[in-house]
């Protein structure tokens, strides 16, 4: 599989007239070569598969990158790269032009000035779209871990308690049920502040009548998972109930509608347009959805700017949303994978409005 992929990036060095390629995407390195250290590089011609890498983490790499030489950095990346051009003659390499910082960037051209640099920007990347099933298998144990957390988070949530512990639950529930980490910094709102689709957890205490909007995500084999819950504490009003129901509504279509060959723009069309006869269009501000992968934001997205066309065993997210200032919002999200004619859901919790 990894020699496959290996296959794929010399193929493209051809295609854009690259002799090499530095990746220094953590992802990236972790696609292509198995090794998760996401410090240094990987180091990729026709002649020569490098892990590029320092001390602390030069036996991971030997134990993750099969057929991968292990080259440690003593002296400096730009002198272990010199070494290896003693072997092979290079007169192009490709950078990752989205990830290398510009003073990296003028470290390689200072130690290299006869070299031509050639820029890649998401060609790499987009090699991760289509999942395998091993992958597809890993994001889906994850997404289920969040499914049990959620579960187990409505105990918790009562007049009282803060977003931060709430936040604080769900994340070492989802530690306690075989996750590695996070797959990014839990939101938990509560009230007005659900009116702020990415709110960061605060200190403030759930109060009856609360909309409670909880995203979050785990980690499994270095693959990530994302879900979206919004319940409301005590009896929701008819207005809260009205919100919650044209999201939800808005989602079902979207999620009936996803298949491969429907672009991403027309998929979130569909959640958009119901959002918007609703009368709630100006409240629905971001994308109906990403791909979710090693990083959790993946191409290609859900989205007005989208027009990649969708293709089987590409993972989805579907979290279409309403937030009105100075009252409160709700998200729903799941989390699928497409199919040729539809999608697998991933995602188990209860979607109907849970009133705690
Ligand atoms: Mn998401």
């Amino acid at each position: 599989m990894r020699e496959e992929r290996v296959k794929k990036v010399v193929r493209y060095l051809d295609d854009i007239g690259a002799d090499a390629i530095l990746l220094s995407s953590g992802y990236n390195m972790r696609y292509i070569s198995g090794f998760s250290g996401a410090t240094g590089y990987v180091w990729i011609s026709k002649n020569k598969k490098a892990v590029l890498t320092d001390s602390r983490y030069t036996v991971q790499a030997k134990q993750e990158a099969e057929g991968f030489t292990v080259l440690q950095v003593e002296q400096g990346y730009q002198k272990l790269v010199k070494t290896i051009l003693q072997e092979e003659k290079v007169a192009t390499i490709a950078i990752e032009s989205k990830d290398m910082l510009c003073h990296e960037f003028e470290q390689w051209k200072r130690a290299f000035p006869q070299m031509e640099w050639v820029f890649v920007g998401d060609e790499i990347s987009n090699l991760r779209r289509i999942k395998t099933a091993e992958e597809l298998h890993c994001i889906a144990k994850a997404e289920e871990i969040g499914d049990i957390a959620f579960e187990k988070i409505l105990s918790q949530i009562k007049p009282g308690v803060t977003e931060l512990e709430i936040a604080a639950y769900l994340e070492f529930y989802m530690k306690q049920n075989g996750a590695e980490g996070l797959s990014f910094d839990t939101i938990v709102a509560s009230g007005v502040n659900s009116a702020m689709p990415h709110a960061v957890p605060t200190r403030k205490k759930i109060e009856n009548g609360d909309f409670v909007t909880m995203d979050f995500g785990c980690l499994y084999q270095g693959y990530c998972s994302d879900m979206t819950r919004t319940v409301v504490v005590g009896k929701a009003n008819e207005k809260q109930k009205k919100i919650y129901q044209t999201v939800l509504e808005a989602q079902e279509l979207a999620l009936e509608q996803i298949c491969a060959g429907k672009t991403g723009a027309q998929v979130d069309a569909y959640a958009r347009n119901w959002i918007e006869k609703a009368g709630y269009g100006a409240c629905f501000g971001h994308g109906l959805g990403h791909s979710v992968g090693l990083f959790i934001h993946e191409g290609p997205r859900l989205s007005p700017n989208d027009s990649t066309i969708l293709r089987a065993n590409m993972t989805e997210t579907v979290e279409p949303g309403i937030y009105i200032e100075n009252f409160g919002g709700v998200r729903i999200e799941d989390l699928v994978v497409v199919t040729k004619h539809g999608c697998d859901n991933l995602t188990r919790s209860e979607k109907r409005l849970i009133e705690l």
